[in-house]
C-alpha cells in the first residue's frame, strides 16, 4: 500500500467541495491506487462548521478504501499541515453592492494568512492551486505570502477555461473532445482571458483549417468561452460548481501524473517568457511529467494574439497593483 498523499481543501463545505471531496476520495484525482487523507478547512461560524461535519458524516458514508483519513478544521495550519496537496477553493464571494476593489483586498486578506500558513507547515513540495475568485491574483498573494516555499509550486486554476474551449472546439470541429492537442488559454481566469486554437490539431488535422472561420473564431468561441460562467449563473442560479470542481481534479491530476505529453493550460508564476511580467500568474501552455510541469516555449505570437494577450496582462497587472501595498 503507497503512503498516502494529504489533501488540503479550504471551502470544503462549498459547492464545489461539495463535487470535489468524493472524486478526490475514490482516487479520481491520484490514481485508483493511491490513498488519501483529506484535511478540510471552513470559517469557524457555526453554520460553516457544521456544514463541513455534514460532508465528513457523508464521507465516511461512502466508505472509500483509499480514504486514510479526515480532518475538518478552522485552523489554516491544521489543515495544511504537511500538506502534499492544497486546493484553496474557499474564498470571499462578491457581495451586493461591492465593488471589485474591495473584493481583491478581502480575498487579499485570506490568501495572505493561508500562503503564510502553508509556508509555516506545508509540505516543501506542496502543490498549491487556487481555484477561489480573483485566482490569479490569489495564488500570486499566497505565492508572495510563503516566501520559503518554491514559487513554482502556487498555481491558478484554468483548466475550466481550457476544457470549455475544447468542448465549443470539438462540437464546431465536429472531432471528439479527447483527440484535441495544443490548446491553450492564455491569461487571466476572467472574461479578458484569450483561448488560442491557432496551434491544436485532431487526429494529425490543424483545428483552423477543420474550423476555417476567423469569425466565429472571433466573434463567437473568445467571448463564449471568457462569459460562460456568467452563462452558468443565469441558467443555474449558481455558479459552476461539478464543473469546476472537475477541472481542479484535471489540473492536479495532469501535475501530479502527467499530461503524456499534451499541452494543457495552467495559471503558473511567469518566468518573463511571452511579454508576461515575471512573477504574474498568467494562463500559458504546460506540458507534465514526473510531477513538474514546463512551460511550452515559443509559441507563435502573432499580432492579434499579442493584442488579447496584452489586454488579459494589463487586467492582471492591474489587479496586481491593487493588493501591491499589502504584499511589502
Ligand atoms: P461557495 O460559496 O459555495 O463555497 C465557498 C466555501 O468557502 C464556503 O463554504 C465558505 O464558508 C468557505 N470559505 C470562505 N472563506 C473561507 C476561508 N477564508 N477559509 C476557508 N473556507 C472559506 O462557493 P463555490 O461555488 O464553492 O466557489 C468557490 C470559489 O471558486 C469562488 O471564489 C468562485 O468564484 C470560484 N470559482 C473559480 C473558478 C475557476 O475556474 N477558477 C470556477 C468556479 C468558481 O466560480
Amino acid at each position: 500500500m503507497k503512503t498516502p498523499v494529504r489533501v488540503a481543501v479550504t471551502g470544503a463545505a462549498g459547492q464545489i467541495g461539495y463535487s470535489l471531496l468524493f472524486r478526490i476520495a475514490s482516487g479520481e484525482m491520484l490514481g485508483k491506487d493511491q490513498p488519501v487523507i483529506l484535511q478540510l478547512l471552513e470559517l469557524p461560524m457555526e453554520k460553516a462548521q457544521a456544514a463541513l461535519k455534514g460532508v465528513i458524516m457523508e464521507l465516511e458514508d461512502c466508505a472509500f478504501p483509499l480514504l486514510a483519513g479526515v480532518v475538518g478544521t478552522d485552523d489554516a495550519e491544521v489543515a495544511f499541515k504537511d500538506a502534499d496537496i492544497a486546493l484553496l477553493v474557499g474564498a470571499r464571494p462578491r457581495g451586493p453592492g461591492m465593488e471589485r476593489k474591495d473584493l481583491l483586498l478581502e480575498n487579499a486578506k485570506i490568501f495572505t494568512a493561508q500562503g503564510a500558513a502553508l509556508n509555516k507547515v506545508a509540505s516543501r513540495e506542496v502543490k498549491v492551486l487556487v481555484v477561489g475568485n480573483p485566482a490569479n491574483t490569489n495564488a500570486y498573494i499566497a505565492m508572495k505570502s510563503a516566501p520559503d516555499l518554491p514559487s513554482k509550486n502556487f498555481t491558478a486554476m484554468l483548466r475550466l477555461d481550457h476544457n470549455r474551449a475544447l468542448s465549443q472546439l470539438a462540437e464546431k470541429a465536429g472531432v471528439a473532445v479527447g483527440d484535441i492537442e495544443g490548446l491553450v488559454v492564455w491569461g487571466n481566469h476572467s472574461p479578458t482571458m484569450y483561448p488560442d486554437y491557432r496551434f491544436a490539431t485532431a487526429g494529425g488535422k490543424k483545428l483552423k483549417d477543420l474550423v476555417n472561420d476567423e469569425s466565429w473564431n472571433r466573434e463567437t468561441f473568445i467571448p463564449k468561452v471568457g462569459k460562460r460562467g456568467a452563462a452558468i449563473i443565469e441558467a443555474r442560479g449558481l455558479s459552476s460548481a461539478a464543473s469546476a470542481a472537475n477541472a481542479a481534479i484535471d489540473h492536479i491530476r495532469d501535475w501530479a501524473l502527467g499530461s503524456n505529453g499534451k499541452w494543457v493550460t495552467m495559471g503558473v508564476p511567469s518566468d518573463g517568457s511571452y511579454g508576461v511580467p515575471e512573477g504574474v500568474i498568467c494562463g500559458v501552455p504546460v506540458t507534465t511529467q514526473n510531477g513538474e510541469y514546463t512551460v511550452v516555449k515559443d509559441v507563435e505570437i502573432d499580432d492579434y494574439s499579442r493584442q488579447m494577450m496584452d489586454k488579459t496582462l494589463a487586467e492582471l497587472e492591474e489587479e496586481r497593483s491593487g493588493v501591491a501595498h499589502l504584499l511589502g
